[in-house]
């Protein structure tokens, strides 16, 4: 803790030096001791916000996936051809809390991939981060993964390699870490939303990371699915609870959730439960980001549809549709949704220094004409900073393009404090957050888990082209 104390003392030193140069009025003599204080403030409020460690194990969940060629009906009577993980669009693992998953991935696609587990907190090692946490899984090739996720909740599983193609062509799923103390609803739901951009006869475009989805904000699709399906029907009956786990896997779409007639709230925000349940109301579900939502349908709503809808553009998408069955309502459960376990006030955090601020821009020239940076460095081959596992960061990313970026980072949760300057209380943690044009988002952070750990825009072409480096914890 001394020597973690000491490094954001240091660390704060240089800020303030900075903010001297631009603001001679500061004491010199006063500033550092206040930062001290209110950083060790800030890590005491952090204490026991999640565990950890992960709960001691006594069973192992084994599992083989084949990730290979399949098809698939996006747009029935039309068959896709897909890649895929064991033949299966947004396939589902659920596991309790408490037990290991060992999962092996036999690579049958015509170029290298690993697993990376969004979200999950885990050993450096089981990242699946080709080039930083492991070596690609070459055509042919095995590689078994085994982990016991700290946290209950819903996470999101994909390729981390060549991931502008090989997401899109459909590989990903979702891994539901259970906790069995936790009430039961009527129906627990997984639900990947994602986009295709489909040409005639619904195969998939395969010209992918092209100048137009860099100099935009990735590739967008022109069929919008939910588990690979255009807007599905799902069965409900009359009265029933529902949590629905929905996960954008979007390479660059950006949705905005609502669901017609019913009031929706979001109990969990990329997969921890939030402080309290929020209305769903204006969420932007960026790329990477998870969102659960608890929703009862109406006792008196036997025969209705209620969409499920995208309001992020000026146009709205139907997701799916719940179509309640012409039965009798069954009883309602009720009890209240999980919360947070601790969540830290953190009212002075924008009080402590900035530790570090990203820019993040885009420049001409490198492989695909354009590059996205961050820190004006491309790629993952760079440390973009190092940090003290228990310490307290307030980290500033600050959008210098047009463009969006859903920052996401591996390995850890940090919270929303400041956007554009002004203070924000989101009351949820997350692993991903959008910045939007122009903007700066700061975020408060107490990295628990040691590693190196990958720092990108979840816009997976940006991503591609550079806008992705590395945060080691230690
Ligand atoms: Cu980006």
């Amino acid at each position: 803790m001394k020597s973690s104390l000491l490094l954001s003392l240091r660390l704060s030193l240089c800020c303030s030096l900075s903010l001297l140069i631009a603001q001679t009025s500061h004491s010199e003599e006063t500033l550092p001791v206040d930062n001290e204080a209110v950083v060790k403030q800030l890590q005491q409020e952090f204490q026991g916000s999640y565990p950890e460690t992960a709960p001691p194990s006594n069973k192992v969940h084994s599992r083989e996936l084949v990730a290979a060629e399949a098809e698939w009906g996006i747009l029935p009577p039309y068959q896709t051809s897909v890649w895929a993980y064991n033949g299966k669009i947004a396939p589902v693992i659920r596991i309790n809390l408490g037990e290991t998953l060992k999962l092996t991935l036999h690579n049958k696609l015509p170029q290298a991939t690993t697993i990376h587990w969004h979200g999950v907190r885990l050993p450096n090692a089981m990242d699946g981060v080709p080039g930083v946490t492991q070596s690609a899984i070459e055509p042919s090739a095995s590689f078994t993964y085994e982990f016991t996720p700290k946290d209950a909740g819903t996470f999101w599983f994909h390729p981390h390699a060549n991931s502008p193609e090989q997401i899109e062509r459909g590989l990903q799923g979702i891994l539901i870490v259970e906790n069995p103390d936790e009430p039961k609803y009527s129906q627990d739901l997984a639900w990947i939303v994602d986009d295709w951009l489909l040409e005639k006869g619904a195969k998939i475009h395969d010209r992918f990371v092209t100048g137009h989805d860099l100099m935009h904000d990735g590739r967008w699709g022109n069929v919008v699915t939910v588990n690979g399906l255009y807007r599905p029907s799902i069965p409900v009956k009359p009265g029933e609870r529902i949590r629905i786990r929905m996960v954008n896997s979007a390479n660059g779409r950006v949705f905005a959730p609502a669901v017609e007639e019913i009031e929706a709230k979001i109990i969990a925000v990329d997969g921890l439960p939030a402080r309290q349940p929020i209305p769903l109301q204006n969420f932007y579900l960026a790329p990477g980001n998870r969102i659960d939502l608890d929703l009862t349908i109406p006792k008196n709503a036997a025969g209705k549809t209620f969409a499920v809808l995208d309001n992020f553009g000026k146009k709205a998408n139907t997701l799916a549709m719940l179509q309640v069955e012409d039965t009798t309502a069954v009883t309602t459960p009720t009890f209240k949704p999980t919360q947070a376990m601790h969540f830290p006030d953190w009212q002075s955090a924008n009080d402590a220094p900035v530790t570090h601020e990203f820019m993040l821009n885009a420049m001409r020239g490198g492989e695909h004409g354009i590059t996205w940076t961050i820190d004006d460095h491309s790629g993952h081959d760079t440390i973009a900073l190092e940090l003290q596992a228990q310490s307290f960061y307030r980290l500033r990313f600050t959008n210098r393009s047009y463009r969006l970026h859903p920052m996401h980072l591996h390995g850890q949760f940090f919270q929303v404090i400041a956007v554009d300057g002004r203070p924000v209380r989101e009351g949820f943690w997350r692993d991903t957050v959008l910045i939007g044009p122009k903007q700066s988002v700061d975020i408060g952070l107490v990295p628990i888990d040691k590693g190196l750990w990958a720092l990108h825009c979840h816009i997976l072409e940006h991503a591609e082209a550079g806008m992705m480096s590395t945060i080691r914890v230690q």
